[in-house]
């Protein structure tokens, strides 16, 4: 018998397209997907995450074998389960006794220092291929940043437009701009139609999933049920489509929005299943720009949502392989205060902040500005350290793969890289959330209330952050003006704005905020 190839499918790697099942016998390979305790518990992940990841790699286990494939699936609960890669790599060398070990890169460094220790370890040969689900290589990457003073998402994402020919009319961009950005931030209205991102119910494997994660993980952050994530490339591509007829035509207007009790408004949710590999990027991407060629979609909308996926997912991606390990340490402000319990509790008189986390609770989902101008603006400005502030969001969402969430918490929301992803930081008072959504009419604080005891706290705190970090910040073009403002501000102003920080601040660390 001829020793096989072993081929390690990791959870986010739930793609036929997958670069390590290319160009491979199927009866020469042996594919090992693994549940294994050492990744549902890395970090305190949401309950709906876990069952998210384990029942599509169980259904995806079951269409590799009806392909064809040879699949060992170890499950969470096997009595023999070492509980890590590492181990269950091991197991698997030693019943095959493989030729050599083939894997797609990782979407984690930790997960790649991982896996570059099985060759000596078993010393064998290990062929690290690369993910070719992505647009731009790790090389072609870096020679886009190399040599730029600043790495700015708008160029970087000309670049993929024209390499994908998607929304382009020859050299030139649809409708003669490249970006549509200022068209999409209106404020959502209660009585828009609100269309809802396709339900799916569990069958037998994922209640099986529902049912171990429900044992395993008693206590675990995340409500479980309802549970109603696609699992499937099959029903990933029913909810795409039900995205492109329903939301996607309001997408573009209504990107920013923010409303009570509407947890997606015009967004996708289709992070999950794109990241975890059962949709493919592109084609979610050329899906989106024939509803544009047909009619059915305006361009800000087609445009936005495209951009979304070739500009900042392709971009945060490179930013993370660029700059790993040293990415995940960086604390630009130096900024220490702990994590907030709410942000586990949702138990705040903070209107805003209760309805994310609350909904973050429940779903393990919220869209993007719920990410970055609620919990993250507020972790921003209230000066939390960022490495608690990256573990949690690599916690709470089903899409949260730390290629994706570092740059994203780490560079765009806390501004801890000192600027290498963001212009500026997105730190705003309460007026921003007063504008795109309905909270504060709900809230125990008065947004209109500047400094006063029932002020909204993302006022004075706002302040706050850009003064106590003014050596840092003073000198950024874009911040010009609200220091221009502070400095035309009386002294009492200033020093009222500066002791309601202060008292904001210790209401937060007797949980009294
Ligand atoms: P839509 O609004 O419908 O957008 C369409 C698609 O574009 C998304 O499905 C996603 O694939 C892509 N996309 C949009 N924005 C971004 C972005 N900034 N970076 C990368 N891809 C993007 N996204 C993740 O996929 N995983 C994460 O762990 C994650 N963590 C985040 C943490 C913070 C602090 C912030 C501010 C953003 C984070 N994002 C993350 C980006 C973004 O918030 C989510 O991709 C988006 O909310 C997913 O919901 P959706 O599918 O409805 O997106
Ligand atoms: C996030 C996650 C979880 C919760 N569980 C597993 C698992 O049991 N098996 C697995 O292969 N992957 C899991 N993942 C995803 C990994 O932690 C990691 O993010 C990816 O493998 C990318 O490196
Ligand atoms: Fe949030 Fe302030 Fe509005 Fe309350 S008043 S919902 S704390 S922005």
């Amino acid at each position: 018998m001829t020793r096989p190839v072993l081929i390690p499918i990791l959870g986010d790697q739930l793609s036929f397209s997958l670069s390590a099942l290319q160009d491979v016998d199927k009866s020469d390979a042996r594919l090992l997907m693994m549940e294994v305790a050492q990744e549902t518990t890395y970090v305190p992940h949401h309950r709906k995450k876990i069952a998210f990841i384990l029942a599509a790699m169980r259904h995806h286990a079951a269409a590799l074998r009806d392909a064809g494939w040879q699949v060992d699936y170890v499950e969470l609960d096997d009595p023999d389960n070492t509980g890590s890669f590492g181990g269950e790599i091991g197991r698997a060398v030693t019943r095959h006794d493989p030729l050599r070990i083939r894997v797609t890169e990782p979407g984690e460094w930790r997960v790649l220092e991982i896996l570059r220790g099985l060759e000596a370890e078993h010393n064998l040969p290990l062929d690290i291929l690369p993910d070719s689900r992505f647009l731009c290589s790790h090389k072609e990457f870096a020679s886009w940043a190399e040599g730029r003073k600043q790495l700015r998402m708008e160029y970087f994402y000309r670049e993929m437009r024209r390499k994908t020919g998607l929304l382009m009319e020859g050299d030139e961009p649809a409708g003669g701009r490249w970006n549509f950005d200022s068209e999409n931030r209106k404020p959502a209205d209660t009585d828009l139609f609100m269309p809802r991102p396709l339900d799916v119910e569990p069958d037998a494997t994922t209640r099986a999933v529902l049912e171990l994660v429900e044992a395993r993980f008693p206590d675990g952050f995340g409500t479980l049920t309802p549970f109603r994530f696609a699992v499937t490339t099959e029903d990933a591509e029913k909810a795409l489509e039900r995205f492109i007829d329903e939301a996607l035509p309001r997408f573009g207007d209504y990107q920013d929005a923010m409303l009570t009790g509407e947890k997606y408004l015009y967004h996708s949710v289709l992070s999950p299943y794109i990241n975890a590999g059962l949709l493919d990027p592109l084609h979610v991407c050329r899906k989106a720009e024939q509803a544009f060629l047909d009619g059915d979609v305006p361009l800000n909308s087609a445009e936005g949502f495209i951009r979304q996926i070739i500009g900042w997912r392709e971009y945060v991606r490179g930013i993370y392989w660029l700059k790993m390990p040293d990415y995940a340490g960086a604390n630009h402000f130096g900024a220490s205060r702990p994590l907030p319990d709410f942000y586990w509790s949702a138990e705040t008189k903070m209107a805003c902040l209760r309805e994310v986390i609350g909904q973050t609770r429940d779903e393990a989902y919220a869209h993007h500005i719920q990410r970055l101008m609620v919990t993250g603006n507020f972790a921003l400005i209230a000066g939390i350290d960022p490495h608690q502030v990256h573990e949690w969001y690599l916690s709470v969402y089903a899409d949260a793969f730390e290629w994706v969430e570092l740059p994203n918490t780490v560079g765009m929301s806390q501004f801890a890289d000192g600027g290498l992803l963001a212009s500026k930081p997105y730190a705003a008072s309460g007026n921003y959330i007063n504008k795109m959504s309905d909270h504060c009419r709900n809230c125990a604080y008065d947004v209109k209330d500047r400094t006063g005891e029932n002020a909204c706290p993302f006022n004075a705190l706002y302040w706050d952050f850009l003064i106590r970090n003014r050596e840092k910040l003073g000198a950024n073009p874009r911040l010009a003006q609200p220091y221009r403002t502070w400095d035309r501000m009386s002294a009492e102003t200033r020093k009222d704005y500066l002791n309601a920080a202060a008292r904001s601040l210790k209401r937060l660390e007797a949980g009294k905020l």
